[in-house]
């Protein structure tokens, strides 16, 4: 017994000494950017990482100038970041369930998602006002579901979920504004019989599926979103799109891959030609020929079909299963991403019009004109191995993104040479630059949102987060200044600056809101019949009733109105077994409803830390057995 003791003793130690030794030789080896933290001095840590520090460094009390707002891919939500920092500051229920919020739950989250339990939310888009962002709304398309989402920037809550959409199958190819938020285009990635619900064998594939673009109204007092008109289109996979503006405004354009139609094999089939296609569309002429009822309806849609609106549609050859499409700043050009090719290819708007004017076509295809490719065409720039987006500054460079080389290019717009690369870790998809999308780029940051991350944070499995690089754009050569790790999986984000959005801090007295209450002499349960209506105020540290007594089989209707009118007190509600939680927000009236069918007590309570005596905030949900 003894001896075991002791041995265990010598070993504890011997190891304890070993283990003390290697951590000396291991972190004496390790450079300063591999540890945590800097050195308190200056000593062996390079100029080049005090001034990223300095750079992405936010104090205490102070604020990030930037508003970084980056989808959520295939979890449905929109993160909100503060650049530089890169702290992320929220996160936004759009197409998924959030019990925090209780998104979902509450009645009219529950008919905003529908049938849908997720979505696929690539590309945000901020709403514009003569093509810069004006901080009222964001926009994101559901590619699952063929949806879009308005989100509110005065309470960063989702307010809006359009769709299915009619005859749009997978629409990643939005979504992109017109520059005074008119509509945006929402095109289609996989071809189909329409409306939905059709069915027509592969086979039929040249004939009977569709692609479709959709371009969805938006109303400027409010946002609400609608779909105006579609446009019929080949069955080719149109991937992204973007918006003319300045002297291109009234167009978009859309790059397509599988113009060889194919529906087998895709990775194979669809690479074959080496050029696929920019189709340009005149999106004021369809609005005029939807006005002039040139339409028929599909799908409860007002359906355009181009043939009868000549001069509506025309396609620019492109290499090489082009992903990206991005207008420039001023709108003169618009750059294709070679994705398979190593160029991106930039064609100038004025040359598209002079062979639209000068009927200089090289041939057509589906019944539509196709540009001469050598005139339309001011440059192939050889930016490196597959460029996927670009995005600009305000110094007429443009970014190119290069997935395969994991890089950033930087190249100019004036004489179209590459002036700068750096590496990025690792396949970057998207770019976004400080208002990049707008006329008036800022410039100064540009993030990179790379794909994996493999090595560049502490482990956490065969699984890694997504990553996103902060990159500097201040200076001649581009420099990473900072990596954030990011959930599953932004495919777009944008950048606005901060004080273009005014947020509220609590929603106004309304007695005029349904099931609103706002004196605990209101606060009441209501019975009729088998119908039972709880209005309930939550108030620092009580909710009134804190007891709700009915039977089982009753269909509830549960109001909660928050009246602490103070800035970020918010109370939750949730009720124990009953798969029930929500938040009300300062001055916020929730809606619940719910079948009593469960009989027993019930303890409900506020989930949302709101006060010292917020553990005592509290009460019994009483439901009576039938029996
Ligand atoms: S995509 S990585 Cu879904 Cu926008 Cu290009
Ligand atoms: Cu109310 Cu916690």
């Amino acid at each position: 017994m003894q001896k075991i003791k002791l041995k265990t003793l010598f070993v504890a130690v011997a190891g304890l000494f070993v283990g003390l030794l290697l951590a000396y030789s291991i972190s004496s080896q390790i450079s300063p950017t591999t540890t945590g933290g800097l050195k308190a001095s200056k000593e062996g840590v390079s100029e080049d990482i005090i001034d990223a520090a300095l750079k992405t460094y936010v104090p205490p009390g102070q604020l990030d100038e930037y508003y970084l707002f980056a989808s959520g891919g295939h979890s449905g939500q929109l993160f909100v970041y503060g650049v530089p920092s890169m702290r992320r500051i929220r996160s936004i229920p759009v197409f998924n369930k959030e019990s925090a919020i209780g998104y979902g739950w509450t009645t009219e989250s529950k008919e905003m998602l529908g049938d849908f339990a997720w979505g696929d939310a690539h590309h945000p888009a901020l709403s514009e006002t003569k093509g810069d962002y004006d901080g009222r709304w964001l926009f994101m398309n559901d590619n699952a579901n063929s949806r879009v989402a308005r989100v509110n920037l005065d309470s960063f809550t989702t307010q809006q979920i359009l769709g299915p959409v009619p005859n749009v199958y997978g629409p990643h190819g939005s979504v992109f504004l017109t520059p005074n938020s008119e509509y945006f285009m929402m095109a289609s990635r996989f071809a189909g019989p329409i409306p939905y619900g059709t069915y027509s064998e592969l086979d039929n594939f040249k004939e009977d599926y569709k692609g479709v673009m959709a371009a969805i109204a938006i109303d400027p007092k409010d946002g609400e979103m609608s779909v105006g008109w579609e446009v019929l289109l080949p069955p080719w996979s149109y991937d992204l799109s973007d918006a003319g503006k300045g002297v291109s405004d009234g167009w978009c354009f859309l790059t397509t891959y599988n113009t060889e139609e194919a529906y087998h094999l895709l990775e194979v089939e669809s690479s074959q030609r080496e050029r696929d296609y920019i189709v340009a569309i005149n999106w004021k002429m369809l609005e005029q020929a939807a006005k002039d009822g040139k339409t028929k309806d599909i799908g409860g849609a007002k359906v355009i079909d181009p043939n009868d609106v000549p001069g509506s549609v025309y396609l620019v050859p492109c290499a090489k299963s082009p992903h990206g499409v991005d207008v420039t700043p001023d709108g003169k050009y618009f750059i294709g991403n070679g994705k398979l090719a190593p160029i991106v290819t930039v064609f100038s708007f004025e040359k598209f019009m002079e062979c639209v004017n000068n009927k200089d076509f090289q041939g057509e295809e589906r019944g539509f004109p196709i540009v001469n490719y050598e005139k339309t065409r001011v440059a192939e720039v050889e930016v490196g191995l597959g460029p996927l987006h670009t995005q600009f500054d305000d110094q007429g460079n443009a970014y190119t993104s290069l997935f395969v080389e994991s890089a950033v290019a930087k190249w100019s717009l004036s004489d179209f040479k590459v002036t700068d690369k750096t590496q990025v870790h690792y396949c970057p998809g998207h770019l976004t630059s400080a208002e990049g999308d707008t006329v008036n780029p800022d410039g100064k940051y540009l993030v990179s949102l790379n794909k994996l991350a493999k090595d560049k944070y502490l482990s956490v499995g065969p699984s890694h987060p997504e990553s996103m690089q902060l990159i500097d754009l201040t200076s001649s050569k581009m420099k990473v200044l900072y990596d954030s790790p990011v959930d599953p999986e932004p495919h777009f984000a944008q950048m606005i600056k901060a004080d273009k959005i005014k947020t509220f801090e609590v929603y106004p007295k309304d007695e005029a809101r349904e099931g609103a209450v706002y004196a605990k002499e209101d606060a009441r349960v209501v019975r009729d019949g088998k119908n039972v209506t709880v209005y309930m105020m939550a108030f620092r540290s009580r909710y009134y009733p804190d007891t709700v007594e009915i039977n089982e089989g009753d269909h509830v209707t549960w109001y909660i109105t928050n009246t602490d009118f103070d800035e970020d007190i918010t109370h939750g509600f949730g009720i124990m077994f009953y798969d029930i939680n929500c938040e009300a927000q300062p001055g916020q009236t929730q809606k619940l409803e719910f079948v009593a069918d469960k009989a027993g007590v019930y303890p409900y309570y506020c989930t949302n830390f709101c006060s010292a005596l917020h553990q005592e905030m509290q009460g019994y949900l009483l439901v009576k057995p039938k029996s």
